[in-house]
């Protein structure tokens, strides 16, 4: 087991002892290099974060499918900026047993080039547009840069990606904003603070026309791209010869769009609520929401007492749709009890003894605050959903000022610098819109642009471009990146 860190001082070592503590993840025994295993614990925290996007696409009529794994070399490469983007990291399989294909697969790094070309066997006419599908699957890639569990994998095995078609421009452009709206919903629901901006052209996803994307900062400063809205347009259409028949009978290549989320989610959940005991999840996505922790009896007889009366507690939890578990567990004293669940981020503990049993009464205990009260035993279940409740609300809260508290503006080449440099976050610079300039202040703020606000922001009417001087046209945002 790794040693104990502390998450306000060492928040990277924080990361992978708190994987491995809580049960969450392995991520330092499989000898495949940026490859981890979900653990039973961390399993059921990955399954409600995608029971969670899974239904906020249903709900916006999206579909989900399941296509294959392996890629023909010739569907991988058909559209030349894509396979550009791409080809340093792409997995191959040559051999089938012991014969050498004579066609190269790919292992998926994403499935643009299997959807389209799906898509000109599915789709006809605009009369069947726009068709949104989805799914939930393992990709690969070769990444160089440092692995990182759940951050940087090799395997992204909790790769959500959704895939449009749609009649004109306008209509994607539609569909932008609706997957936006989705992932803010997300987010939201996690209490995952972010930032959304448009990537600039040297860093768009490879074959898209643009790039939005969701930012959020991790405690070490750094941020984190959490999920990214491409608008495809018909690069990849056209490079299928895609066509669909519009209302005036005419042919046209289908527009496209599509957008993915990863493990990286579950990381900003982990990172950003967690603390020096280990994980705080939000009830949304706890596995246990509620665990009620016996106080022994002396006697058997309170013994049996204390067993009904919990059980009673416990029972009437679970028909309010509460996630409850009694730690029965014996041989292990409370208080080790109290530390393990608090490890493992459970958002609300009960404690309750003989002494409750005569009194009548619980002890509530919140994870996020640590804090500690006796209510009247008939009260509970009311006490503990509205305190669910607060528990989200107050989580996201408090990410959210302190995510704001690490976005700041420079005016200043110098000032952006020694922000990066000393505090990190997210640093927005006034600028004229031209890649020199950008690229420049990568070079000389040693930090990586995030792009900038969807509109120009009010604050840089009359600012001037701190590279070259010129009038600024929107803002630019930096950061040190993951
Ligand atoms: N096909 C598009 C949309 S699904 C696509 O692949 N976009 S992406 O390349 O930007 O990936 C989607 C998201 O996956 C990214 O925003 C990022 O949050 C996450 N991601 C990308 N690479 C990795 C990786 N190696 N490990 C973990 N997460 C990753
Ligand atoms: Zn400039």
């Amino acid at each position: 087991m790794a040693e104990r860190r502390r998450w306000s001082e060492e928040y990277p070592r924080w990361f992978d002892w708190v994987l491995e503590a809580a049960g969450v993840y392995d991520w330092s025994h499989y000898p495949v290099k940026g490859m981890g295993v979900w653990l039973p614990y961390g399993y059921k925290i990955r399954r409600l974060v995608t029971e969670l996007i899974r239904r906020l696409l249903d709900e916006t009529g999206h579909e989900e499918i399941l296509l294959p794994l392996l890629i023909p070399e010739h569907l991988m490469k058909r559209e030349a900026e894509h396979i550009k983007g791409f080809e340093a990291e792409v997995y191959w399989v040559t051999r089938g047993g012991l014969h050498e294909l004579d066609v190269k697969l790919a292992l998926r790094p994403t499935s643009e080039t299997v959807v389209t070309y799906m898509e000109s066997f599915w789709l006809k006419s605009y009369k069947q547009l726009p068709a949104k599908y989805y799914q939930i699957v393992s990709i690969f890639r070769y990444e160089t840069k440092a692995t990182r569990p759940l951050i940087r994998l090799r395997e992204v095995t909790t790769f959500k990606e959704a895939h449009t078609a749609h009649a004109d421009f306008e209509d994607t452009e539609r569909q932008v904003l609706e997957a936006i709206d989705v992932y803010k919903r997300f987010f939201d629901e996690l209490g995952i603070p972010y930032i959304i901006s448009r990537r600039p052209e040297w860093d768009k996803f490879a074959g898209a026309v643009y790039t939005i994307a969701f930012d959020t900062v991790m405690p070490d400063g750094k941020a984190l791209q959490i999920g990214t809205v491409h608008n495809l347009g018909q690069n990849f259409t056209r490079a299928f010869d895609v066509k669909i028949q519009l209302p005036d009978e005419t042919l046209d290549y289908i527009w496209q769009t599509s957008y993915g989320l990863s493990d990286r989610v579950i990381a900003a959940i982990i990172s950003i609520h967690g603390d020096d005991r280990g994980l705080v999840l939000p009830p949304i996505v706890a596995p246990i929401q509620v665990v009620i922790v016996p106080i022994p009896a002396k006697s058997e007889e309170d013994e049996r007492k204390l067993r009904d009366y919990i059980e009673g507690v416990a029972k009437e939890l679970r028909e309010k749709g509460i996630r409850v578990h009694v730690d029965w567990r014996q041989g292990v004293t409370p208080g080790y009890k109290f530390y393990d669940w608090e490890l493992k981020g459970v958002p609300v503990r009960l404690e309750i003894g003989p002494r409750d049993v005569r009194n009548g009464t619980v002890v509530v205990a919140r994870r996020d605050t640590l804090e500690k009260r006796t209510v009247k035993r008939e009260e509970a279940s009311e006490t503990v959903l509205r305190l669910l409740d607060d528990i989200s609300r107050s989580l996201r809260e408090r990410a959210w000022r302190w995510f704001r508290s690490y976005v700041n503006r420079a005016e200043t080449v110098e000032e952006a610098r020694r922000i990066l440099s000393e505090k990190r976050g997210i640093v927005e610079v006034p600028w004229c819109g031209r890649e020199e300039c950008g690229r420049k202040l990568e070079e000389l703020t040693d930090a990586k642009v995030l792009g900038s606000p969807l509109q120009p922001p009010e604050w840089v009417r009359g600012a001037r471009c701190p590279v070259c001087g010129a009038p600024a046209v929107t803002s630019l945002r930096l950061a040190k990146r993951y």
